[in-house]
């Protein structure tokens, strides 16, 4: 009852248990993170080495197999022990979450379970992904949710052989990265005065200040941990728009640098955005060169969702350099200036990711665009020869309700359901991902009551791809259904894990 499905198994005769003599045999970091996973529930110390006594050996490395993939592992185990091998570590780690899952699901608690025989079925397994990319996007500007908390969501997303956390840091309603360089960026901008009550056409707010941030040392842990996990963590900075934090901090970021602006205390679209003069393009290079002095990661991703060009046809500077550059529209000059900031990354090796908005102001060669305003986007991304990560809103969109229930808790818009998730098929592409805008997501919990158990099929949709297989020697009465009975026994691990999912309908 894997989740997500494997490309193949087979179910053997017999098994395999693990008591306190079972040896590991694996790379240090691999022999590592089975003992972070299997140990607090099991109590089993998972020694270095061949057994002492007779407990059998849990033995995984790399071996020269190309058809495996940089992500793909194969998994034996029989009733002398398990067997893992794998192109990669990472390939390694992904088998290390699939042993987890053959274990009883009491292995996902925090705390030593007693009884439990930590038996394995015995099985082949091939397992490769269908996608390179699978993500989910953690909105920690709008509401700054707490460091242990990112932690939680890393292994979370590990448990799912999700390999990617998106982090939007900035927003019009907060700035959560730390910049030695420009300290107002946190001190100013990651603080606001208010948050809007209830949902924001209502036009309330609450009159409770908000803020934080994080620090640089502080997320350069996070990364080293999610890397342990084989998740990579991709920073994003809103750019040009969607900046108003950073435009209070530093009015001269702004087209009025006259004009001393708030952090947002409402949810929305703000007009502000940044100007384009050199100046305050270098200051965002030297911004993004303590990004990704933080952030290892090839990618950075520069934003560049929903940026109105009210501002710069109003500045006649912004008008001029339009001109000088030949660019028919005031709004093209976000792709220009976008190709500037692609540019100075390149310098570091980096590339970047943008939002579908590019396409329609020339979006820089090389960029990878994450198609979020609809299916059709994932086309048009394609149609300029780039490449795409889907993450549509009809699809991907986890801050949305997912029923008209009247009983839901409150949501920025409506609907996602869990059957529309996992019937995602986004074609050609680099990879998914799904997303947490957090407005209405204002704790950890209410995050993983929205991303769970959507997540979850998402992964699937990312891993297995769309067809059914055999799984268990069970035949599938159709994809959704046999995901379904799946489902039902991952949310046990979910339940051993304490995540507040939303319950099956
Ligand atoms: C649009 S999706 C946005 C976000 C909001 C989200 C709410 C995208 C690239 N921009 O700023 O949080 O809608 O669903």
């Amino acid at each position: 009852m894997l989740l997500p499905r494997p490309t193949r198994l087979i179910r053997a005769a017999g098994d395999f248990t693990l008591t306190a003599t079972t040896g590991v045999q694996a790379p240090d970091g691999i022999a590592d993170l089975l003992r972070e996973l299997v140990t607090p529930a099991t109590g089993l110390p998972l020694p270095d080495g061949p057994a002492a006594g007779a407990g059998g050996v849990i033995s995984m490395r790399t071996v020269d197999a190309a058809q495996l993939g940089a992500e793909g592992y194969r998994l034996t185990v029989d009733e002398s022990g398990v067997r893992a091998e794998a192109a990669t570590e990472v390939g390694l780690r992904w088998a290390v979450q699939t042993l987890r899952q053959l274990l009883p699901e009491q292995v996902y608690a925090a705390a030593p379970v007693r009884g439990v025989p930590w038996r394995l079925p015995a099985v082949q397994i091939v397992d490769v992904p269908r996608y390179a990319w699978r993500g989910s996007l953690l909105d920690v500007a709008r509401w700054c949710h707490p460091l242990p908390f990112l932690y939680r969501y890393v292994d979370l997303l590990a448990a799912h052989k999700l390999n990617t956390l998106h982090l939007h840091l900035t927003d019009d309603q907060g700035w959560r990265f730390e910049v030695r360089r420009y300290p107002r960026l946190t001190e100013v901008g990651g603080y606001r005065a208010a948050s809007p009550a209830g949902h924001a056409r209502d036009g309330r707010g609450d009159g409770v200040p908000h803020g934080g941030w994080y620090r640089q040392a502080d997320l350069r842990d996070l990364v080293a941990y999610a890397h342990r996990r084989g998740v990579r963590v991709m920073p994003e900075i809103d750019l040009p728009g969607h900046a108003q934090a950073a435009i209070a901090a530093y009015p001269e970021f702004g087209n009025d640098p006259t004009r001393q602006l708030a952090v947002r205390t409402t949810w929305g679209i703000s007009t502000h955005v940044l100007n384009l003069e050199p100046a305050t393009l270098a200051a965002v290079c030297d911004i993004l060169d303590e990004v990704v002095d933080v952030f290892p990661f090839e990618y950075v991703h520069v934003g560049g969702d929903e940026v109105p060009s009210a501002e710069w046809a109003a500045s006649p500077a912004a008008t001029a350099r339009a001109v000088e550059l030949g660019l028919p529209r005031v709004a093209d000059l976000q792709g220009w200036w976008t190709g500037q900031l692609a540019a100075h990354l390149a310098g570091h090796r980096r590339r970047i990711a943008v939002w579908d908005e590019l396409l329609d102001r020339g979006a820089p060669a090389g960029a990878t665009v994450f198609a979020w305003r609809g299916t059709d986007r994932i086309d048009a991304a394609q149609a300029a020869g780039l490449p795409v990560v889907a993450a549509p809103y009809t699809h991907t969109y986890f801050d949305w309700a997912e029923s008209d229930d009247p009983a839901e808790p409150l949501a920025i818009a409506g609907t996602v359901p869990l059957e529309t998730v996992y019937g995602f098929q986004p074609g050609d592409v680099l990879g998914v991902q799904g997303q947490l805008w957090s407005e209405y997501l204002p704790t950890p919990q209410r995050v993983l009551w929205r991303a769970f158990p959507r997540l979850a099929a998402l992964a699937e949709v990312g891993w297995s791809g769309p067809t059914a297989v055999d799984v268990d020697g069970v035949v599938p009465t159709g994809p959704w259904a046999e995901f379904r009975d799946r489902l039902t026994v991952h949310l046990r691990r979910l339940d051993q894990l304490g995540v507040g999912y939303r319950p099956l309908d």
